[in-house]
């Protein structure tokens, strides 16, 4: 977590992870950053440019436009998690299969220094110090990020040097 940004008691860091990879992926992933800035009992302090990036897991599927966005809340992590979902759910997310393309993805990456390991909700995301889509955009908004048990997230970028990443210009 960035250090240099103290918050009240009842305010919360969040980084969401976005990723489109259907029709009109940039307007999408750029029109959730807007709805994520105005979820309720929250402050959007940051959002990284737009990547174009290589899809990881299931290749044969279009390439993916990410963004990180760094959060101030106060809502606690399974309702910012609800609210993630309520977001997807209006841009006509289908959950057909496990990695399928999808018109807009929402994960909540880190809540604070929060681990948590419960059926709904894995904190830090398991996997998100294995994916250059997800490390390069978050290291952009928070240079000093560091992963509860996984340690600075700059740490983890030469292991996904091969992963294609592509900044968008603005
Ligand atoms: N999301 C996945 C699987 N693979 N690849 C890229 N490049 N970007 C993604 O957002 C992504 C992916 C599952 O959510
Ligand atoms: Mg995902
Ligand atoms: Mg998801």
């Amino acid at each position: 977590m960035p250090q240099e940004m103290p918050a009240p008691d009842d305010a919360h860091l969040a980084f969401i992870a976005l990723g489109a990879n259907l029709t009109h992926p940039v307007e999408h992933v750029r029109a959730a950053g807007e709805a994520l800035a105005s979820l309720r009992e929250s402050r959007r302090l940051r959002i990284s440019s737009l990547y174009r990036t290589a899809p990881i897991g299931i290749r044969d599927q279009p390439d993916f436009i990410n963004a990180v966005a760094m959060l101030q809340t106060r809502l606690t992590a399974p309702q910012l998690l609800d609210a993630l979902f309520a977001v997807e759910h209006a841009f006509g997310r289908r959950r057909d299969f496990h990695h399928a393309p999808r018109t807009l993805d929402l994960d909540l990456l880190l809540y604070d220094d929060l681990i948590v390991d419960s059926p709904r909700l894995l904190l830090p995301h398991p996997r998100m110090h294995l994916r250059a889509f997800v490390l390069v955009p978050l290291l952009e908004i928070a240079p000093d990020c560091r992963i509860p048990g996984r340690g600075r997230a700059a740490a983890w970028l030469p292991a996904v040097s091969r992963h294609r990443v592509e900044r968008l210009d603005d």
